[in-house]
């Protein structure tokens, strides 16, 4: 019935499901300062969920409650992190001078600070098991779409333009990655709102 959802400052467009059962929850923008200058577009993101999990994994805790008595509520925002819910990031590049090695370096960082912050600083090695995947013949061009799926036992899959990279089985790094979009310092505020607001009313109906 819906139509796609377009990203405004950058024609990004997301289709309001993907793989049959998630739907479309928020979109935003990953922005990034170089050099302190400048900020630099750096992808558009489409967070999704599988609602009938959410409303499986998550009503008896807060099915009583109403999206407006959720709104800011820090353990539901925590649960969605570590639950085993079916969730997808979909990314759509913008930014069309991406090289491996700057998303090398900014996924150590982001993602690195998470796994920090969930599973303390002995995270190295997992890390470095990461990045050492991403080959440097890997190209991502300006429109390469990559999703990000936390599927049921948390295993962690990725795809470029459909093809898959890898999975990895670790309920750590789900919940780093998924802290980036909707966890406690996102990357778009606005977006983790929007994000939040329609995984609680889910509840509503
Ligand atoms: O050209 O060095 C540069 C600046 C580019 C910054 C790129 C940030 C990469 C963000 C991660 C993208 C993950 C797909
Ligand atoms: O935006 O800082 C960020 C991190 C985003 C996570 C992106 C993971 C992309 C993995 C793709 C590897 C391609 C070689
Ligand atoms: O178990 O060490 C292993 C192999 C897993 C391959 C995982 C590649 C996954 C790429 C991770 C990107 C995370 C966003």
């Amino acid at each position: 019935d819906a139509a796609p959802v377009m990203e405004s400052k950058t024609g990004a467009s997301f289709p309001p499901v993907i793989k049959d059962s998630q739907a479309l929850l928020g979109i935003g923008l990953r922005r990034k300062s170089i050099f302190g200058l400048k900020n630099i577009d750096v992808y558009a993101f489409g967070v999704y969920a599988d609602e009938d999990d959410v409303q499986k994994k998550l009503s008896e805790k807060y099915g009583k409650l109403s999206a407006s008595e959720l709104k800011g509520n820090k353990d539901f925002n925590e649960d969605v992190l570590a639950s085993d819910i079916n969730l997808t990031v979909r990314l759509q590049i913008v930014y069309s001078k991406l090289s491996i090695r700057s998303v090398r370096g900014a996924f150590e960082d982001s993602v690195g600070s998470r796994l920090q912050k969930f599973g303390g600083p002995n995270n190295k090695e997992l890390l470095q098991r990461f990045t050492s995947q991403f080959k440097d013949d890997v190209k991502i061009p300006k429109g390469s779409i990559i999703e990000l799926s936390r599927e049921h036992g948390h295993v962690l899959r990725t795809k470029i333009d459909g093809e898959e990279m890898g999975s990895i089985q670790s309920k750590l790094l789900c919940q780093s990655v998924l802290d980036l979009y909707i966890g406690e310092d996102p990357f778009d505020q606005q977006a983790k709102e929007n994000i939040m607001h329609k995984l609680a009313k889910v509840f509503d109906d």
